[in-house]
């Protein structure tokens, strides 16, 4: 369902790269719904703000979050894990915003994924000197999902390797309006964001955000 038989076929319309088997960066495919998402954002972020969250071994995460959807991702002392519950609010985490779940669905379909239904989105929030260590996403349930990407605002270094941590690393640059879709044999690559620089974005201001979809449950 989520897969196709190559992961070599390029996708249709939009400026594409492959940057592995399976994983596809959309140059400037949410360019266009930009302020439709971020206006999503400022409703997301009034009902369940970004916060710090602590990893399970103790340390604060530079990198401010929130989510939406059914099930949210969350870290504390007891571990990662998804969760239907805001632990901030005790409430539901606020619905998927139909552009949000328009962009991802278009974007995976572009990506070779058709079918895609998220039920999960993560809002990273990177100011400057925030970053994010290589690290796995392997708290879903289904890995024959993809994982899709948007990133808004201060561009910035996103580093990937491969099922391995010591394998080999590349350096990707994302811009405003990106996609990037990472499915089938990339599903499990590691990856990062590399600290995010000082810098000032038209929309954003000193911020870049990034909106990570999956299909969690
Ligand atoms: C490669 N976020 O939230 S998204 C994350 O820019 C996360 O905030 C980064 O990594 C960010 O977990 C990078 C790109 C991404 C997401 C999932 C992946 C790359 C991936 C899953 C497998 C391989
Ligand atoms: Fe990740």
């Amino acid at each position: 369902m989520h897969t196709r038989e190559l992961f070599d076929a390029p996708p249709s319309d939009t400026r594409s790269e492959r940057l592995a088997p399976g994983a596809w960066l959309l140059h400037g495919f949410a360019h266009d719904v930009a302020r439709a998402l971020l206006a999503a954002v400022d409703a997301i972020e009034a009902a369940a703000p970004f916060r710090h969250l602590t990893t399970p071994g103790g340390f604060r995460m530079s990198v401010a979050m929130t989510n939406c959807g059914s099930l949210g991702w969350v870290s504390d002392r007891h571990g990662y894990r998804y969760d239907s519950l805001d632990p901030l609010s005790g409430r539901p985490w606020p619905p998927m915003p139909p552009i949000f779940l328009h962009v991802a669905q278009t974007a995976a379909q572009a990506g070779g994924f058709s079918g895609f239904r998220p039920d999960a989105c993560l809002l990273n929030r990177y100011e400057p000197g925030a970053r994010l260590t290589l690290h796995q996403d392997k708290d879903e349930r289904d890995f024959s999902a993809p994982i899709v990407s948007v990133s808004l605002g201060l561009p910035a270094v996103f580093l990937f390797g491969g099922n391995a941590r010591k394998d080999r690393q590349r350096r990707v640059a994302l811009q405003h309006g990106d996609v990037v879709v990472w499915g089938g044999p990339a599903r499990l690559y590691h990856h990062g964001v590399l600290t995010l620089k000082d810098g000032h974005h038209d929309l954003l201001g000193p911020r870049r955000l990034n909106l990570t979809f999956r299909r969690a449950g």
